[in-house]
């Protein structure tokens, strides 16, 4: 009982729960989303908590995508953020594959801190995945203003961790692709302290459809991790309780 407690408390109280830990292999069960059917309805993309998210058009029999038409294949689903210890973490789920679909060819993912327009990282989303600092956009070719879609140049910062799993959710008409990004690669652009601001976008060639999910967050002051003072208040509830049965079981005649 005493651990049921505690693990209630530690929700509440810890910044970044052990049970959420995230692995980049393109699977968004460690989000707390698994992309389903329409019919699981909108609340399917409502993430762990401490998750920050976008979603829209959760509807496959609406064609029209704003700014284009395409339905379900065209449409960009959601973007998810969080960050655990010194890695950034970034979950796209779209209707179109990293892969060609019928001549449009899937958008890299794309960075700008401060929210001020300009894009200031991109990760290659196929071939290998290259986060690019200070890079050169294409636009979509349909939607310019769907923009910006695919790095052509820039800085190469490093290789980051990617995970994507073609077939994965494919069968109701999803695909999702996830990304690590070691917080040192983005230099002083990563705040230390004051406000992250940032928005994080994502398209495809055509522009059909895009996402933008904006981030403004206030970074937490370094302070001693209250899990831990938790975990230790934890085993001294354990040790108490563990006493208390022994004398409990010295009381009662079996
Ligand atoms: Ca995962
Ligand atoms: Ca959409
Ligand atoms: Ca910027």
């Amino acid at each position: 009982m005493g651990a049921v407690v505690c693990g209630a408390l530690s929700l509440g109280v810890a910044h970044q729960p052990a049970w959420a830990s995230i692995t980049v292999d393109g699977l968004l069960g460690d989000w707390g989303v698994t992309p389903g059917p329409y019919a699981a309805g909108p609340s399917q993309w409502t993430p762990n908590a401490g998750i920050s998210f976008i979603q829209e058009d959760q509807n496959p029999a609406v064609s029209f995508l704003n700014p284009g038409f395409g339905g379900q294949q065209f449409d960009v689903e959601a973007i998810y953020f969080t960050q655990q210890n010194s890695t950034a973490y970034f979950a796209v789920v779209s209707g179109f594959p990293l892969r060609t679909v019928s001549g449009y060819t899937p958008g890299d993912f794309a960075i700008d801190f401060g929210s001020n327009g300009s894009y200031d990282f991109g990760v290659k989303t196929v071939g290998t995945h290259t986060l690019y600092g200070s890079p050169t956009w294409s636009n979509p070719g349909l939607f310019p203003a769907s923009g910006p879609s695919a790095v052509t140049s820039g800085t190469a910062k490093g290789v980051v961790q990617f995970g994507y799993q073609d077939s994965a959710y494919s069968a109701n008409g999803h695909y999702a692709f996830e990304i690590g990004i070691p917080k040192s690669l983005f230099g002083s652009y990563w705040p230390t302290s004051g406000v992250l601001d940032m928005t994080l976008h994502w398209t495809m060639s055509c522009g059909n459809d895009e996402l933008d999910l904006h981030v403004h967050q206030t970074i937490p002051p370094t302070i001693p991790e209250p899990s831990d003072f938790l975990l230790f208040g934890c085993g001294l509830l354990a040790l108490a309780g563990l006493s208390w049965q022994s004398r409990l079981f010295r009381l009662v005649p079996r």
